[in-house]
């Protein structure tokens, strides 16, 4: 009986605490989408958010990009890539911190096709 009313607290806070932290909403390209060119690289969150580090990956390199973006924190981030992107799988990784203090970290993937 005990254990039945702790997991529906469990259930109950764990949205809430998630919701706490500014999150990415939406990526540019899109988590898992398929496109034919990458002018940019963008992320949304819902609350400001000090971008501290961001990574690209193909395969095994490192594809070099440039933030637009600044270190301030912001709802909003931008980097170029340096190089036309080849087709491939891609992977974009950031560290950040939310504006309660907390380390963030996320990432997202999209697939370069000709
Ligand atoms: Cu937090």
């Amino acid at each position: 009986m005990i254990k039945q009313t702790l997991l529906g607290l469990a259930v109950i806070i764990a949205p809430v605490l998630a919701f706490a932290h500014s999150k990415s909403e939406a990526t540019t390209p899109a988590n898992g989408a398929t496109v034919t060119e990458v002018p940019e690289l963008s992320m949304r969150f819902d609350d400001p958010m000090r971008i501290i580090s961001v990574t690209l990956t193909s395969s095994d390199r490192d594809v070099e990009i440039e933030r637009e973006t600044g270190m301030d924190p912001a709802t909003e981030f931008r980097a170029l890539p340096l190089e036309e992107l080849t087709p491939g799988s891609y992977r974009f990784d950031w560290r950040g911190m939310a504006s309660d203090g907390h380390p963030m970290q996320g990432s997202f993937s999209f697939t370069v096709t000709e």
